[in-house]
């Protein structure tokens, strides 16, 4: 397993060599454990920089069993993206470990994160210290609804500017501006755009993005790492997948 620090430092050096990085989401609850490995294979051979494994609800017990079998099978970061407490797996290179800084519930503020802290501890993976953000996307998807929190207005570039800044100076070493997946719209570019401007840490977008142009778009307005989950998950055709990542890797 590579140590965390490492696998930020790793991510840091894929946007300065290529730009930005292209992550792909898989959510264990979409398939079984054998398409989880096929999709894992397919993104890294197109030119993913990451996997991202995690989900709003799992309506399977799979995820240790998908962590560990994608790490078996992919040499790119596999870094999870938990949904609740229940999704740490000791497989992983890493684990995003999130503040949902735009809402103000105190369970995702500081009360999931106490009872992950020791278990994560105990699984030997570093926590990636991430201000996870809701932009409104126009639809209560799934994470909204589960977090039980307001989403930034998408006509609020200010807020959302400040809200990032706070992340910032709270020593968290990236943001993660989230229009929610399956979301109609993405973050708007003029909100990435803003949050780019004011604040120095990394930016993650996510949510929404279903072509490889609306990826670039995100990079161009500051973005250093885009995600994509619900398109990969339904086309998976490894040009689809080569194409989003030559978008986002926009010093190739
Ligand atoms: C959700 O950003 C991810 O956090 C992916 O969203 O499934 O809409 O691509 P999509």
């Amino acid at each position: 397993m590579l140590p965390t620090v490492k696998v930020f430092d790793q991510l840091l050096a894929i946007k300065k060599k290529k730009g930005a990085g292209y992550f792909v989401l898989i959510d264990p609850d979409k398939q079984d454990v054998n398409r989880a490995i096929e999709l894992a294979e397919t993104c890294e051979a197109a030119g993913a920089d990451a996997l991202l494994v995690g989900g709003s609800l799992l309506l399977a017990n799979v995820f240790d069993d998908t962590v560990k079998a994608i790490k078996e099978h992919c040499s790119i970061p596999v870094i999870i993206f938990p949904g609740s407490t229940k999704q740490i797996s000791r497989h992983a290179d890493a684990i995003l470990f999130l503040t949902l800084i735009s809402g103000r519930n105190p369970e995702s503020l500081i009360g999931s994160q106490v009872i992950a802290a020791p278990i994560i501890k105990s699984t030997k993976i570093d926590p990636i210290s991430t201000g996870y953000m809701f932009i409104d996307s126009g639809t209560v998807t799934s994470a909204l609804f589960m977090s039980d929190t307001r989403p930034i207005p998408r006509e609020k570039p200010d807020i959302a500017a400040a809200h990032a800044l706070a992340a910032q100076y709270m020593g968290m070493r990236c943001v993660y501006l989230e229009a929610g997946s399956g979301a109609r719209h993405s973050v708007p570019n003029k909100v990435v755009a803003a949050v780019a401007k004011y604040i120095s840490i990394p930016i993650i977008c996510g949510g929404g993005i279903r072509t490889p142009d609306e990826a670039r778009e995100k990079v161009l307005a500051g973005a250093s790492f885009v995600v994509t989950g619900t398109i990969i998950e339904k086309d998976s055709n490894p040009a689809l997948i080569k194409a989003f990542a030559d978008a986002v890797h926009v010093n190739e």
